[in-house]
């Protein structure tokens, strides 16, 4: 068995009996198909080295496992080695820190690899697309929340060309800014139709 098949049996385990908080057509998602939709979204970019898989399929098994986080950190730490909870330990909202000092950590090399921004950044897409077929005021507010992250990426984008390549940069960057795009036009669609109701 891969290192990425034990880190998707664990990331079982910590979402056991979890379900989509954005309900589809009415219908709840297991929990399990967010880690496999980010996967598949930094896979795209060509980052599907082991290190990187595993910590995308364990991104939240911390933050939102279905027990105890301490026993969640420690079943990951145990099983994928430091370099691995090393990215998801970014990747995991500390309880006192408020959600926005949590998203400025990812302007700041010192205190986020750029392992971890990557995920973050694939992350957000993918919770956007899924509040998009609920709730589409509700996706734009979340989008923006993170603008910060915009501004990340700007200014790590070299990072990622380093650390990869060129090539998956650019592919980082055209993805984010196309879901950005498509916030934009939302929320402008959205204020149009909320003037023509006022
Ligand atoms: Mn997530």
């Amino acid at each position: 068995m891969s290192k990425v098949h034990e880190a998707i049996t664990l990331a079982s385990v910590c979402h056991f009996g979890q379900n989509r908080k954005a309900p589809i057509n009415g219908h709840y998602l297991p929990y399990l198909i967010h880690p496999f939709e980010v996967l598949k979204v930094i896979w795209g970019w060509g980052v599907a080295d082991e290190t990187m898989s595993c910590a995308t399929i364990l991104h939240d098994a911390i933050e939102d496992c279905s027990f105890n986080k301490v026993d969640a950190a420690n079943m990951v730490y145990n099983g994928m080695g430091k370099a691995v909870y090393d990215i998801v330990i970014q990747l995991t909202k500390p309880d006192k820190v408020d959600k926005f000092s949590y998203l400025e950590t990812f302007a700041d090399p010192t205190k986020t690899s750029t392992e971890s921004l990557v995920i973050k950044l694939a992350d957000r897409m993918c919770n956007y697309n899924d509040f998009l077929a609920h709730d589409e005021e509700y996706a734009v507010k979340y989008m923006r929340k993170a603008d910060i992250l915009d501004v990340a990426l700007r200014q790590r984008a070299d990072e990622i060309t380093n650390k990869w390549s060129f090539n998956v940069m650019q592919a980082v960057v055209l993805t984010w800014r196309s879901h950005q795009l498509d916030c934009d036009s939302l929320e402008f669609e959205l204020s149009k139709s909320q003037a023509a109701t006022a």
